[in-house]
């Protein structure tokens, strides 16, 4: 069967060039052979091409391993956020029906066989073009509630990646500190896939940890809330930020104030970007030209970008098909992807994001869907009604915020105990309301519905 040319690409490169740092070096032949004898082993737990396999990892060998393993074999990858709980993990089990999952935590998939490691079989080494060219299945936090499965393919990804690779001059020479976590678009398609698609290298670390980049990396993708708790770093050792190449900051919007810290401090100015799940890039910053802080840049080569209503809307190459295996007649007109952030040009022609018009709390660049968190803590015994936001946060620029109407069967007291161990025990730890607020009654339009945008103001005294 013929390769994509991603899968090509990435296996026309040297046997002998580096590719990855995971507590060691390995080559780009060292990570095909990881791949095939992972796809081995695959294969022996009755894995097929086309098959999801659930990967809920953090950064590490077996991530990549199992990455890699899918792709050999054609199977369809589920990355799966490592910190989610069995409550947020069963409705995305529930819709993309892994064959079998990969994860520390077998206690959190009822049912569905679950190793706690990566295997190795005899290799597998086929590579094959995965039915309708799916290789991955990402589910973004939907504004319902429910998390949404987006389809993504290899021919996405390609045009996607080179468009970047045209815009940040990605060569064979670079290397990345990939510490994102590989399980969002941002780390795992941007970082991973990236790299191993131009023949870069990156060092993997685990999680960002807030010390020194490793002193052979030239770039750096990150979020917000990373730059921000770097700069006592970046006063203290100016010069390990001032050499590198590139850095980039996107997920969430980079303050102002952040961008100019950095600068002041490193001369290095952020480079932003904006993208979504189901669009992969959609607008970044100049590597070279001017980089204007409070905007994303402009439309990356093979994006078109629109503003209607105030609403941004894309389409292109690398915007997705459509949810799967719940389809959303709304989330397209006309042909566009309506991306829900709200946006206008400056006068430079640069897209400047302005708002949200979906319920959506962005914290440290995770996206959480308040009506989840809704959902997860409104069983508590003695909460009547209950309504989430974001309020914003000096550290993770928004946190979530819940507000509660008692339904008089229980003290204050006692309710926000019991839903502080709900939140603990059903939500992974960025989706846990940070701050309380007891109310008579929420803010509710004339059809009663919830409106979540005047609870910060109304409920909170506070944005
Ligand atoms: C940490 N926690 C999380 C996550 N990371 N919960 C859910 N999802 C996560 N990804 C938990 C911790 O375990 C802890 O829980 C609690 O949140 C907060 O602890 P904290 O110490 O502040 O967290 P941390 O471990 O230092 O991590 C914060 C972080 C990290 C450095 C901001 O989350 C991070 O690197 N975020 C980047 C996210 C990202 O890649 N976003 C891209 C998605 P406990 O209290 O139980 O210990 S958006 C995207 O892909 C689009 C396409 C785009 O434009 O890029
Ligand atoms: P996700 O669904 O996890 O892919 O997150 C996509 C969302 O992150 C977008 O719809 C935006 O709301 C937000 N986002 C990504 N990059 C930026 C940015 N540079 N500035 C502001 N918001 C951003």
């Amino acid at each position: 069967m013929p390769h994509p040319s991603f899968l090509r690409r990435f296996l026309a490169h040297s046997d002998h060039q580096p590719a990855l740092f995971i507590g060691r070096w390995y080559s780009y032949g060292q990570l095909r052979e990881l791949g095939e004898r992972t796809a081995g082993w695959l294969r022996e737990q009755g894995v097929v091409p086309g098959d999801r396999v659930a990967i809920q990892l953090d950064n590490g060998l077996d991530l990549v391993a199992a990455h890699l393993g899918c792709m050999a074999l054609g199977a369809v990858r589920l990355p799966l956020n490592s910190h989610y709980q069995r409550a947020e993990l069963a409705p995305i089990l529930e819709d993309a029906a892994p064959k079998l999952a990969i994860s520390r935590h077998p206690e959190r998939f009822d049912g569905l066989p679950c190793h706690d490691h990566v295997g190795s079989g005899s290799p597998v080494a086929d590579w094959p073009v995965p039915p309708e060219d799916i290789t991955a299945l990402l589910f973004t936090s939907g504004t319902t509630g429910r998390a949404k499965g987006a389809p993504q393919t290899f021919k996405m990804w390609e045009s996607n990646l080179d468009a970047l690779a045209e815009r940040w001059e990605i060569t064979p020479e670079l290397r990345l500190y990939l510490a994102l976590p590989m399980f969002h678009t941002h780390g795992l398609v941007l970082g991973l896939h990236g790299m191993l698609l131009a023949g870069a290298s990156a060092v993997v670390g685990e999680r960002f940890d807030g010390q020194l980049p490793p002193e052979d990396v030239t770039d750096v993708y990150g979020v917000p809330t990373w730059y921000r708790r770097w700069l006592p770093v970046m006063g203290s050792h100016p010069e390990a930020f001032r050499r590198l190449r590139l850095m980039v900051s996107g997920s969430d919007g980079l303050p102002a104030a952040v961008s100019d810290e950095v600068f002041a401090l490193t001369g290095q100015r952020l480079l932003e970007r904006y993208g979504m799940t189901e669009t992969v890039m959609i607008a970044s910053n100049p590597l070279k030209g001017e980089r204007r802080a409070g905007t994303v840049g402009t439309a990356l080569p093979g994006v078109d970008i629109r503003i209607e209503a105030g609403e941004i809307q894309v389409r292109g190459p690398s915007v997705f098909g459509g949810y799967r295996p719940r389809p959303d007649p709304g989330a397209f007109v006309e042909g566009w992807f309506r991306t829900g952030d709200a946006g206008s040009w400056d006068e430079a022609g640069y897209l400047r994001i302005t708002g949200r018009k979906k319920d959506l709390v962005i914290v440290g660049g995770v996206n959480v869907s308040p009506a989840e968190v809704e959902e997860l803590l409104r069983s508590v015994h003695g909460v009547a009604e209950i309504g989430c936001c974001g309020l914003s946060d000096a550290d993770l620029n928004e946190v979530v915020a819940a507000a509660v109407v008692l339904d008089g069967s229980r003290s204050e007291e006692e309710v926000r105990r019991a839903l502080g161990h709900r939140a603990q025990e059903a939500l992974s730890g960025l989706k846990r309301p940070r701050h309380y607020v007891f109310v008579e009654s929420l803010p509710r339009n004339a059809m009663g519905k919830l409106q979540r945008a005047r609870i910060p103001l109304e409920l909170f005294g506070r944005r």
